[in-house]
């Protein structure tokens, strides 16, 4: 049908998910993973109605310029700085996230880089593979408790509540966080975290886990200043966004022996690792994988569809995507 709306999919998701778009869409699905250049998505918006993006695809005013008939933007992801969400708002265009369906696996691989950067568990597989463990030793590989420690989160929102729970209640941890609002006292018992300034986060945390959004605000929010002020014994986990860290003075506290270790998923440049990470043997580095299991993948997948098919007028919640970022409503086809 020629009249039928197109909408593009950026990247492969799941085929059975994205084929659900075919009954009310003409779609432009991409057959495998494509890195596309700002002019590139500029013209594969040009003409759609909708698109389903990542992380990998910035969408701002100037990708939107000549999109005249673009309504909805579903980004597969809670972290959305991908978007320029006031350019798409001042065109009245819905962008809708993923919250939610991902917060208990991101939370996991908070702890999965947590336990393997303090426990050396990737140093001491590296170690082993090179052939180096020729004798057992009483005091090699030596790492740091996670049990009745003190677990810093800055970032309270879901995962970081969730990363909480695992604190206290897998690992008797000592919970504190530093948030832009302190929690309601029901939230904050219920995670049994306590609220402290940022320098008494840095300060007492022997773990500080860093899920907060990327802004122009929160940008190298863990500099060479903020490192200095951690426990020399301490873990620096980062789940958020690259562009939190400082990853230069990162790397030069990890190797100067100023911060014992750190776990990262994600990077500043990614999928480009700062080769000063790279040189560096007390970090543990992941390929931004904290939401990547095939359950959540898969209701990531099919969030993003159901957002894209209501923000566009149909199905069950036409007109009203279930996780919309902003609060502009859909226009009537
Ligand atoms: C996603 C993420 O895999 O949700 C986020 O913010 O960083 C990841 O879980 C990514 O956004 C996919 O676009």
């Amino acid at each position: 049908m020629a009249d039928r709306p197109r909408v593009w999919v950026s990247q492969p998701l799941f085929d059975d998910i994205v084929g659900r778009l075919h009954e009310h869409f003409e779609v432009d699905a991409t057959g495998k993973v494509t890195v596309w250049s700002s002019p590139q998505i500029a013209a594969k918006l040009r003409g759609c109605e909708g698109a389903v993006v990542t992380l990998n695809e910035r969408v701002g005013a100037h990708e939107i310029a000549d999109a005249t008939s673009l309504r909805a933007i579903a980004n597969v992801g809670v972290g959305y700085n991908n978007l320029d969400v006031a350019a798409l708002g001042a065109r009245r265009i819905v962008a809708t996230n993923t919250p939610d369906v991902l917060t208990e696996t991101t939370a996991d691989m908070a702890f999965a880089l947590l336990m393997a950067a303090s426990r050396r568990v990737t140093e001491g597989e590296r170690w082993l593979r090179e052939g180096q463990w020729t004798q057992w030793a009483f005091d090699s590989l030596l790492g740091n408790d996670i049990h009745g420690s003190t677990l810093g989160i800055l970032g309270m929102g879901r995962i970081g509540q969730g990363v909480a729970m695992r604190g206290a209640q897998g690992f008797r941890m000592r919970v504190l966080y530093h948030n832009r609002s302190r929690l309601p006292d029901g939230i904050e018992s219920n995670c049994r975290a306590r609220y402290v300034d940022f320098a008494t986060l840095l300060a007492e945390s022997d773990h500080l886990v860093l899920v907060l959004p990327y802004s122009p605000a929160t940008h190298h929010v863990i500099d060479a200043a903020a490192l200095a002020r951690m426990k020399p014994t301490a873990t620096l986990i980062n789940i958020g966004r690259g562009g939190l860290v400082d990853e230069d003075a990162l790397a030069d506290a990890l190797s100067g022996g100023r911060l014992f270790s750190a776990g990262l998923d994600v990077f500043e440049g990614e999928p480009v690792v700062n080769p000063k990470l790279l040189a560096v043997r007390n970090v543990v580095l992941t390929p931004h994988v904290g939401s990547a299991t095939r359950a959540t993948r898969r209701a990531m997948a099919t969030l993003a569809v159901d957002n894209l098919i209501a923000a566009l007028g149909h199905g069950p919640d036409a007109g009203s995507p279930p996780t919309p970022i902003t609060a502009i409503k859909t226009a009537k086809r």
